[in-house]
């Protein structure tokens, strides 16, 4: 018998690479997606099956975390055997425009399903994972971070995140559920969300280098992450509802990163070294030297300055993970490391880029439907 998978932001980064491991596992994949008014599932198109198929492995259906009664009923057909609670407003910046809806969706949504598996009698059967974040850990207060360095959320998101992480470590203890929390660091692919700052950097990198755009704008260059490949990651999220007992765990390279030298890494993929001039908001990075023809970018000019519009009211300014419970006792190592995950990312990002321009070039890029 196949073991059945309910995840929901199967359309996220995350979710579409969990997908695609468990479906490669032989397991009946249900994804939670929201209603858009345009499509939303372009990370998960190739997996798509046509509803009329009568033995379908991956299902999509309709929902939200703010809709308790949608999960319930969903959780109730289904009838999972793992949960991924994925689902999430995930982006920190974004959740100090929006406080109230982070909360409701980050945080009470996840005791909605914790609460829709013990309603439904499930509390035996259903294991549950749980999105939890190295946001968490905000304001500094140890390092490298673990599964015993204290909290000190920074954002509405972290906040929200902490009620997630402790209202599922509740359940587990109270109704001697099968929940974890999976506190994972910065994971990054070729398909992570645009306004997270590797991609933001990679995506402008790939431009620049075309002659695409002229130059990109970035805040806090000194905050510093540890980043892995979210092919690794989701692999983890899978490997820690597969272990003996319920616990939760720190995921992570155990490196960190400046976001100045992911900039430096990225434009040294398209064989373009840059030196930074300036401090604070006045800092720009300029073109040093150009190795690589077909990327010829005049020497000198001016690819990147600092907008204060992308500072953080409070910032997280340091995340180093100490992943040494996952390594030893589930035997976790990532595959990637950051130059594979940069490198991984640009020539995507390059390629992508090369067919928008080409798609321009020959007239075909407008879509303005007022025109
Ligand atoms: P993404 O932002 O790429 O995906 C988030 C998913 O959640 C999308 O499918 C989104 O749908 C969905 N979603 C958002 N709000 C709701 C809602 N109210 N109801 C239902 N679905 C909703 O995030 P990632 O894939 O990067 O991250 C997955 C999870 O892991 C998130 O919970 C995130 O907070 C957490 N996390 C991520 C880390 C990372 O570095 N990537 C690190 C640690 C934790 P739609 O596509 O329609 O917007
Ligand atoms: P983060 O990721 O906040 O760590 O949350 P993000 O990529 O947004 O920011 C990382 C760091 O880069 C700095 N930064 C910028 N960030 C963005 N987005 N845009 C910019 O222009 C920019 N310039 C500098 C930020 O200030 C920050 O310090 C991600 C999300 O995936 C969360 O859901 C997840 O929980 C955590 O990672 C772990």
């Amino acid at each position: 018998m196949s073991k059945i998978a309910l995840i929901t932001g199967v359309t996220g980064q995350d979710g579409a690479y969990l997908s695609e491991f468990l479906l490669k596992k032989g397991y009946i994949v249900h994804g939670l997606k929201r209603r858009s008014s345009l499509f939303n599932t372009d990370r998960i198109d190739h997996l798509y099956q046509d509803p009329h198929i009568e033995q379908r492995n991956f299902i999509l259906h309709y929902g939200d975390m703010t809709d308790s009664t949608n999960l319930i009923r969903l959780i109730l057909d289904i009838q999972p055997d793992e949960i991924y609670n994925l689902a999430a407003m995930s982006h920190v910046q974004v959740s100090f425009e929006v406080p109230e809806y982070t909360g409701n969706a980050d945080g009470l949504g996840t005791l909605r399903i914790l609460d829709a598996v013990r309603l439904l009698g499930l509390s035996n059967k259903t294991r549950i994972y749980q999105a939890s974040t190295s946001e968490l850990y905000g304001k500094v207060q140890e390092v490298p971070q673990s599964e015993t360095t204290p909290f000190y959320p920074r954002s509405p998101y972290a906040v929200a995140k902490m009620y997630a992480y402790w209202i599922t470590v509740n359940y587990r203890e109270a109704y001697g559920m099968y929940a974890c929390n999976g506190i994972l660091f910065n994971h990054e692919s070729p398909i992570r969300g645009e306004t997270f700052v590797t991609r933001k950097i990679t995506r402008a990198t790939a431009r620049i280098a075309l002659g695409m755009q002229d130059k990109f704008y970035l805040g806090n260059l000194d905050a510093q992450r540890d980043w892995g490949h979210a092919k690794d990651y989701v692999r983890m999220m899978w490997m820690i509802l597969q272990a003996d007992k319920a616990e939760d765990w720190v995921i992570a390279t155990g490196k960190t990163t400046p976001v100045r030298d992911f900039v430096k890494f990225a434009f040294a993929e398209v064989g373009i070294t840059l030196e930074f001039k300036g401090e604070g908001v006045n800092e720009k990075a300029f073109v040093k030297s150009c190795s690589k023809p077909e990327f010829a970018v005049e020497i000198g000019k001016e690819v990147l300055a600092v907008d204060p519009k992308y500072f953080r009211p409070t910032e997280v300014d340091l995340l180093i993970g100490d992943p040494t419970k996952a390594n030893t006792k589930l035997g976790w190592t990532p595959e990637h490391d950051l130059q594979s995950l940069i490198k991984d990312m640009m020539q995507s990002d390059v390629k992508l880029m090369q067919k928008e321009r080409y798609l321009k070039d020959g007239g075909y890029r407008t879509m303005n439907y007022f025109e």
